[in-house]
């Protein structure tokens, strides 16, 4: 059985990073405690790529945590990672689920009513919604109500996740929408202390009632 925890979901990025730095990084913020690991590249090849998610993927295992590869379905398959995630323009679910086979995790971007019965009814396992705030993370995206995320957490059974400028001090604006967890990136690759940071973040979800 295929059994995920978006609660806590940390979207990696390297920009800037050695990869050393990024490594560290990435194992601090599963000291931490998050719950589910996307490694999000846009600039490398496939075969760069690849090498990262290995070395990901090494440490997502030892914390017992699953590894999503955003948009790439072949450097998921090729890394044995857990999951893909796919946006608007990546393969269609449908697509991805019949080579993928049931037992992966995937997930999806939305940001309408629409897309999100369309992704669920293509076998999405999970929604990301957002950008809830406006973002510092390198990402086309235009920003989501949480009106909309109240009413794609309605439409579809599976578990939604809000995306998009969220940190401690501001997801107090989610308290009452039935969401299963919060993705970010910059509260917590960039903080100066990850493994501090995501602690924070579970610890402030939990003061909001937050189903973290
Ligand atoms: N999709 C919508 S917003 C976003 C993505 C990938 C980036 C979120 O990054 P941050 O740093 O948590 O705002
Ligand atoms: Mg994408």
């Amino acid at each position: 059985m295929k059994r995920f925890d978006t609660s806590l979901y940390f979207i990696t990025d390297s920009t800037g990073l050695r990869e050393e730095e990024f490594l560290r990084r990435t194992e601090a913020a599963l000291q931490g405690g998050v719950t589910i690991v996307q490694l999000r590249e846009k600039e490398k090849s496939a075969r760069e790529y690849l090498s990262l998610a290995q070395k990901v993927h090494n440490l997502t295992q030892q914390y017992g945590v699953p590894l999503i590869i955003d948009d790439r379905l072949d450097v998921a398959m090729a890394a044995d990672a857990e999951g893909v995630h796919l946006g608007q323009s990546d393969l269609p679910i449908d697509r991805a689920r019949r080579i993928f086979g049931r037992e992966k995790i995937i997930g999806a971007t939305t940001k309408t009513v629409e897309q999100a019965l369309e992704a669920h009814a293509q076998g999405a396992d999970y929604l990301g919604v957002g950008a809830i705030y406006p973002t510092t993370t390198k990402v086309r995206t235009v920003l989501t109500s949480t009106d909309t995320l109240r009413e794609i957490c309605a439409a579809v059974p599976i578990p939604v996740n809000a995306i998009g400028g969220l940190n401690r001090d501001n997801i107090g604006v989610l308290q009452g929408i039935p969401i299963a967890g919060i993705c970010v990136v910059s509260a917590i690759m960039k903080a100066d202390d990850p493994r501090q940071a995501a602690l924070d973040l579970r610890r402030r979800a939990r003061e909001l009632g937050l189903s973290l």
